[in-house]
């Protein structure tokens, strides 16, 4: 929480309020915004991932093969300084000691790992389900499991990142290793390797992914939660209108909507026209309403998303992205 929310909670004397939620987050039981997320160019060949089952499914036919072949999801966004986030996984198809590895990567991955039988040489000696981390400092803090549902999260404060998974009561840490402090892009991926594949099918999925606290940086600009026409979830926009378009920046964690200069907003490259601050989320907190001519954005046919930002009072700058529905 930033220091003005810490501040106002103190001073009210009330809980935290729910904040907006990082616009990374998803359930994926849709393809999360094309602007944040990307599916990763497999690796090797066979794997897929896609959007299925409302979920992100990756499955692994029994002829991949490649020295690594994998597939997933990659962040085209960055988490800037310290961070804490979480991915649920569930596993499908999952034969035991099927060679595949489930991670999380933010500068290191934790992993839901299956080492192999397939092989003498896939970490001999330890225990075939397991949770792990691989970070720069290798792979550590190996833990035998049976879980075939759950939860990866990393940590990173300065230069240690922390692994960990839930378990019923809480987290578990798996390990605390070395970090580079540069912005990070976020991978859920699944994995293999032609030496420890079991060569039959396996499949997995992610159900969620979420940032429990952190900066997330596109281009330099911090991400923000952007709401196009408050109250409603499509958000159509009618492009031979005469009218405007109200456009909310929600404040979050990770920016207080009232620190935006108002005269530099621009929704699809149009100049908002006019700003106020209102609290269009309930959250207690005011959000900056700007209106943008409707006429003005740039909207080709095809738009599925609009991009909004502007300048922050005292440096730097934010951006942000909502889905639109263009009507003729
Ligand atoms: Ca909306
Ligand atoms: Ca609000």
């Amino acid at each position: 929480m930033n220091r003005f929310l810490t501040a106002l909670c103190a001073a009210t004397g009330i809980a935290s309020p729910a904040l907006a939620a990082s616009p990374l987050d998803s359930t994926f039981a849709s393809a999360p915004p094309a602007p944040l997320w990307a599916l990763q160019v497999p690796s090797g060949s066979g794997p897929v991932a896609q959007f299925t089952n409302d979920r992100l499914e990756i499955s692994f036919p029994d002829s991949s093969s490649g020295s690594v072949f994998g597939a997933g999801l990659v962040s085209s966004c960055q988490l800037s300084g310290d961070f804490d986030v979480a991915a649920e996984y569930v596993l499908l198809d999952w034969p035991g000691a099927n060679g595949v590895r489930t991670g999380l990567y933010v500068g290191g991955a934790v992993e839901r790992t299956s080492f192999s039988t397939w092989t003498w040489n896939d970490f001999p000696g330890e225990p075939r389900e397991v949770y792990l981390t691989n970070f720069s400092d290798g792979v550590q803090g190996i833990v035998e499991t049976a879980d075939l549902a759950g939860k990866l999260r990393l940590v990173r404060a300065g230069t240690a990142l922390t692994g960990l998974y839930q378990t019923a009561t809480g987290w578990a840490p798996i390990h605390t290793g070395p970090v580079v402090t540069d912005d990070l892009a976020i991978y859920l991926s699944a994995w293999s390797h032609d030496n420890v594949f079991i060569r039959q099918p396996v499949r997995m999925a992610f159900t969620s992914f979420q940032v429990l606290s952190g900066r997330v940086v596109c281009g330099g600009a911090v991400l923000v939660p952007v709401d196009v026409k408050p109250g409603s979830v499509a958000n159509p926009i009618k492009v031979t209108s005469n009218g405007t378009t109200p456009v909310a920046i929600l404040t979050s964690d990770a920016l207080d909507a009232s620190t935006i200069d108002p005269t530099t907003v621009t929704v699809a490259g149009a100049l908002a026209a006019q700003a106020a601050l209102e609290d269009v989320n309930g959250d207690g907190l005011l959000d900056l309403v700007v209106h943008v001519e409707t006429g003005a954005m740039s909207l080709p046919p095809g738009t599925t998303y609009v991009e909004v930002d502007g300048a922050i009072v005292g440096g730097g700058r934010f951006v942000g992205w909502d889905r639109v529905t263009l009507l003729p």
